[in-house]
């Protein structure tokens, strides 16, 4: 009988005050083995509230911004055994409810499993996503699936469940320490010929921060262009840092 894989959800934390202990009261704790908080250095009192909640917290000397806080949250998690890390935002918009159906896509060997706000004709528009984001996450999709040869209908979306298997063949630390991590680990898990699933994710909206700005958007998009430059240039002859083995 195999061993059962050790899971262990990361909250990466950025002014998370007001959602945390929402989020976390509602937060099914049996879906996983452990829960770390890694805070990003808040400027509100995040790190004092998740100890308060009695939640195993971190936080950085200084602010990493999201790709520099996951590197941080995914070293503890496989520092503890982790071999399934689920990636869920403390600011409560991507729902836990797709946790079990994202673990069992692992045990049928998934290496990296993403959230889908699409999938079933389902739109985040109706769970109160900005409508001007919706069209160009459409439309970056449709290029990275044909640059990637892939089949996956919401690469730019948060939940994420990550595998031991994909973080040892990916030079992850190589990285950007912005939103760019979020696809960069997706492409380097193609280029690594690692699984990749997805599962339906339910999401909600709300207030002023509805998820990155349009200034962080656009250099994301941009920045999305160039890793798949780099991509193809590694698929032929040169290999950037973030293609190179560990
Ligand atoms: N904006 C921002 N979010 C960060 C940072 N460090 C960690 N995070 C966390 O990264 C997650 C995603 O960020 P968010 O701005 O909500 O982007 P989204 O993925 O578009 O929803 C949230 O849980 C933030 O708290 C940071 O420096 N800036
Ligand atoms: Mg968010």
């Amino acid at each position: 009988m195999e061993k059962k894989k050790k899971i262990i959800a990361i909250f990466i934390a950025y002014n998370a005050s007001k959602t945390l202990e929402k989020f976390y009261t509602e937060f099914p704790k049996h879906f996983v083995d452990d829960i770390i908080l890694v805070d990003d250095f808040s400027h509100d009192n995040t790190f004092e509230l998740s100890k308060k909640l009695g939640i195993e917290s971190y936080q950085n000397p200084v602010n990493l911004g999201y790709g520099g806080n996951i590197k941080e949250a995914v070293k503890i998690a496989l520092g503890k055994g982790a071999e399934i890390i689920v990636d869920i935002h403390p600011d409560g918009e991507y729902k836990p409810s797709s946790i079990p159906a994202a673990i069992r896509e692992v045990e049928k060997g998934a290496g990296l499993v993403l959230g889908s706000r699409f999938s079933n004709g389902d739109n985040p528009g109706k769970n109160g996503m900005y409508p001007w984001k919706i069209l160009p996450i459409r439309i970056l999709n449709k290029i990275d699936e044909v640059v990637l040869g892939i089949k996956i209908d919401d690469l730019h979306q948060g939940f994420r469940v990550y595998t031991k298997e994909l973080l040892e063949k990916s030079n992850f630390e190589a990285n950007s320490n912005d939103y760019l991590f979020s696809f960069e680990i997706i492409v380097q898990a193609v280029y690594n010929h690692i699984k990749i699933a997805q599962v339906p994710v339910e999401t909600c909206y709300s207030g002023k921060k509805r998820g990155a700005s349009l200034k962080n958007c656009l250099k994301y998009s941009f920045g999305t262009f160039g890793t798949l430059f780099l991509f193809i240039l590694a698929k032929s002859f040169y290999k950037s840092a973030i293609f190179r083995k560990n």
